[in-house]
């Protein structure tokens, strides 16, 4: 089912052999454009139009009324409910700690630099609901904002049919559980441009003011919206389909590696599956389990046509370091270590969203309630960005005071750096102060 990708005795830069879902964001931005400047221009009027075209939902009204928040709450499952508690107690416990303290540097006697977190005021936060519908996701962007301290913080999730233009009834319990009373009924560009430019509303009771920053994961619509909106406010790093990469030697179970394959190809037929290893008996030993185990699988047509697709496949490697060098290159916004000596080699990781060590440690927890974050980077990015945490959701902003000795002693520096410049006026702010 998997293609196979044989990389043995090959040792030059594997990053254009590897299996990857080429997704044409910049061309998206094309398409979406016209939405984004619409809502820019017409507000509610605009996101009506585009939630019917994409949607199939007349709106009513942007924002959810806190009575149906509360409701969704009521009628929830006592088992998910019970579920997302656990989940938001270990996720919160895992950002609390991301907190920052703010540090002064004593740079000479009399010369300070503060460096002072601050978060920012107001944040949307986007949460999908296409294939699937994703109450942990609520969690999961929620939470690190929460505890960032940012003050004023919105929901967007696209209405559903059948929740009479709502978003998911489960979507909008969690925000209940978390607090949350501000959720809005729209989704895929015309949320991101909502959030971004804000919107007037139905009435003056309805409309959703701008916000700060932009987090959250979503199909290519999404992340060509934020690409757009970028610059007007801030986003996190782009999260499109998902995708799991496994580093396994031969001690691993073909069992648990097939199903950890088949749970994040379950998401979407985008979705990638990359199993690397160096025994090409564990990667026949994996094929002859998705034989069985993905006839068996809810979601089989869209499991198939990830697991299939040119973006999954297996690779095989030398040995554990030749690896490395593969995941390090994939730089996968999931990676699971299922090797001998699993811990020593996921310290050896640079380049990966999140990485799962071990047999007792599938992405799947991750994706609940481990505690870590599961809004992650995808289709490389996590070469040069980090998952959501909540640094994404504070600035370090520098107060710097120096007195009159201190300015005095620097002067000559400030003047001489100015002139080479040819900025003169910049060392003559500085010597103004001393001129008796
Ligand atoms: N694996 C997804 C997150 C998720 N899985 C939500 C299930 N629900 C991207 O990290
Ligand atoms: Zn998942």
């Amino acid at each position: 089912m998997l293609n196979r990708i044989d990389l043995r005795g090959a040792r030059r830069d594997p990053r254009g052999l590897l299996p990857r879902a080429q997704l044409d964001v910049s061309q998206a931005v094309e398409k979406i454009r016209p939405v984004v400047e619409a809502v820019r221009h017409h507000g509610f009027g605009a996101i009506r139009e585009a939630t019917e075209k994409f949607d199939g939902v007349r709106l009513e009204r942007l924002r959810v009324p806190r009575e149906r928040i509360a409701a969704a709450l009521d009628a929830l499952d006592p088992d998910v409910r019970a579920a997302l508690l656990v989940s938001i107690e270990r996720a919160r416990r895992v950002h609390a700690d991301q907190r920052r303290t703010d540090v002064t540097t004593q740079v000479v006697p009399g010369g300070t630099v503060t460096e002072r977190w601050v978060p920012v005021s107001r944040v949307g936060l986007y949460v999908p609901g296409g294939l699937a519908v994703y109450p942990s996701t609520v969690v999961m962007n929620v939470v690190p904002a929460q505890e960032a301290g940012v003050g004023s913080l919105v929901v967007a999730s696209p209405p559903q049919p059948e929740n009479d233009g709502l978003p998911d009834a489960r979507v909008l319990a969690a925000c209940a559980l978390l607090g949350v009373d501000e959720v809005y009924a729209a989704g895929g560009a015309q949320a991101i441009a909502m959030l971004g430019y804000g919107s007037s509303g139905a009435d003056e009771t309805d409309g959703c003011a701008p916000v700060d920053v932009i987090t959250g994961p979503g199909n290519i619509w999404v992340t060509a919206a934020k690409r757009l909106l970028q610059g007007t406010v801030g986003i996190d790093a782009e999260a499109g389909p998902t995708e799991i990469a496994i580093l396994a030697d031969d001690t691993a179970s073909p069992v648990h590696v097939a199903a950890d394959l088949i749970s994040q190809a379950e998401h979407d037929p985008l979705a990638a599956s990359v199993l690397v290893t160096d025994s090409p008996a564990l990667a026949d030993a994996v094929d002859a389990q998705l034989a069985v185990q993905v006839p068996a699988t809810k979601h089989e047509a869209r499991v198939r046509e990830a697991l299939g697709g040119t973006q999954s496949g297996v690779v095989l490697v030398d040995d554990l370091a030749h690896g490395l060098a593969v995941v390090d290159a994939y730089a996968a916004e999931h990676l699971e270590i299922q090797t001998r000596d699993a811990r020593e080699w996921a310290m050896r990781v640079r380049n990966a969203g999140a990485i799962f060590v071990g047999a007792y440690s599938p992405v799947s927890l991750g994706d609940y309630a481990a505690g870590s974050n599961h809004v992650l980077p995808t289709a490389g990015c996590a070469r040069h960005s980090s998952g959501l945490s909540v640094q994404s959701f504070l600035r370090g902003i520098h107060v710097v005071e120096y007195d009159e000795a201190a300015l005095r002693d620097v002067a000559p520096h400030v003047v001489a750096l100015a002139n080479a410049e040819d900025l003169p006026a910049h060392g003559q702010a500085v010597t103004a102060r001393f001129a008796s």
